[in-house]
């Protein structure tokens, strides 16, 4: 029997094991079913009974779904990213909605940095010439770029993006950024635009957050600007990229090489990468370590219990923070 008899927990998309079970145990949530006339059924049976959504960017909650939900007060995202949220139909209906900031910061900045080092020394193609029997063969590996010292623009100096700026720090990189605003007290040199960025560095980082006002910030004219001496990370969204321009530019070797966590059409990964060993593609798991998912599915519940024991969150999305301060 669920300790919230007056809430209804609906969990959109698959969840990590542990947060599942207590979305089950502790609140007796239902399950919004894949196949989409399961769906249709179950939502004009149970919609109106649910107040809660738990979702992630895997999920969602677009408007249609919202909709289908006529007493939701709150959608609880585990993970920052909250693209997959259509925050203004949440807006609108004053449902508000909470994701996971600051707790997965260092772990997707260590993707970062990782992506950076992989890509520009090429690790895991030196680890497939090694385990193919190539070395004994053909002999010492090509030389590769030195990360250390590099100029380094990060697009998007948000909460992921300072803490991928302060590792590269560390490696002596000169780092530049660019920024919906520029952030009065950075000691990193803003520049104006995400061409003007890419022309100036020799690695580009997208850290910027995804939605529609991102969409495609790195055009075939930014990755024209990087040029075929400069190499793209990106661990943000995939949809800030135009995935189309950037294959093309790395099939055709206008660009040095790419390190990417996120795609346009996840998990639909462009097959003409496969063969390039200037890139390296990682499945989304900039978040995925134990430790950072363990504290992202605490503070998921927390924002769920919090909102329906007081009717706040703890961490509310900059678009809610208005109706809950
Ligand atoms: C995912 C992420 O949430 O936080 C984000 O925005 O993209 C990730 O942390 C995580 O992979 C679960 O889907």
């Amino acid at each position: 029997m669920s300790t919230h008899d007056r809430s209804r927990v609906l969990q959109v998309g698959p969840m990590m094991p542990a947060l599942a079970q207590s979305l089950h145990d502790d609140y007796d949530a239902y399950v919004l079913p894949g196949d989409p006339g399961e769906r249709a059924a179950f939502l004009s049976e149970h919609g109106g009974e649910i107040t809660a959504v738990v979702t992630s960017v895997v999920g969602g909650a677009d408007a249609a779904l919202i909709e289908a939900l006529p007493n939701l007060a709150v959608i609880v995202n585990f993970g920052v990213g909250y693209d997959s949220v259509d925050v203004d139909a949440a807006v609108r209906r004053g449902i508000a909605v909470s994701n996971t900031p600051d707790v997965l910061s260092d772990a997707v900045a260590d993707t970062a940095v990782g992506l950076v080092i992989d890509t520009m020394r090429q690790f895991s193609a030196a680890d497939r010439f090694v385990r193919a029997g190539r070395w004994a063969t053909e002999g010492m590996y090509p030389l590769t770029r030195e990360v250390s010292n590099s100029r380094v623009g990060v697009l998007g100096l948000g909460r992921i993006g300072t803490a991928i700026a302060k590792r590269l720090n560390a490696f002596g990189c000169a780092i530049s950024y660019h920024n919906r605003h520029r952030i009065a007290d950075s000691p990193y040199r803003y520049v104006e635009s995400p061409e003007a960025l890419a022309r100036d560095v020799d690695v580009l980082i997208v850290a910027a957050a995804g939605g529609d006002a991102s969409t495609h910030l790195v055009d075939s004219t930014v990755l024209d600007a990087l040029g075929p001496d400069g190499y793209l990370i990106n661990i943000a969204r995939g949809s800030v990229v135009d995935e189309r321009a950037l294959v093309e530019a790395l099939t055709s070797g206008r660009l040095a090489g790419a390190g990417l966590d996120v795609y346009a059409d996840e998990p639909n990964v462009p097959e003409a990468l496969f063969g390039l060993d200037n890139v390296v593609l990682l499945p989304h798991v900039g978040s995925g370590t134990m430790q950072t998912r363990a504290a992202m599915a605490a503070l998921t519940l927390r924002n769920l219990e919090s909102f329906l024991q007081t009717g706040r969150l703890v961490t509310p999305v900059p678009e809610c923070r208005a109706s809950q301060s």
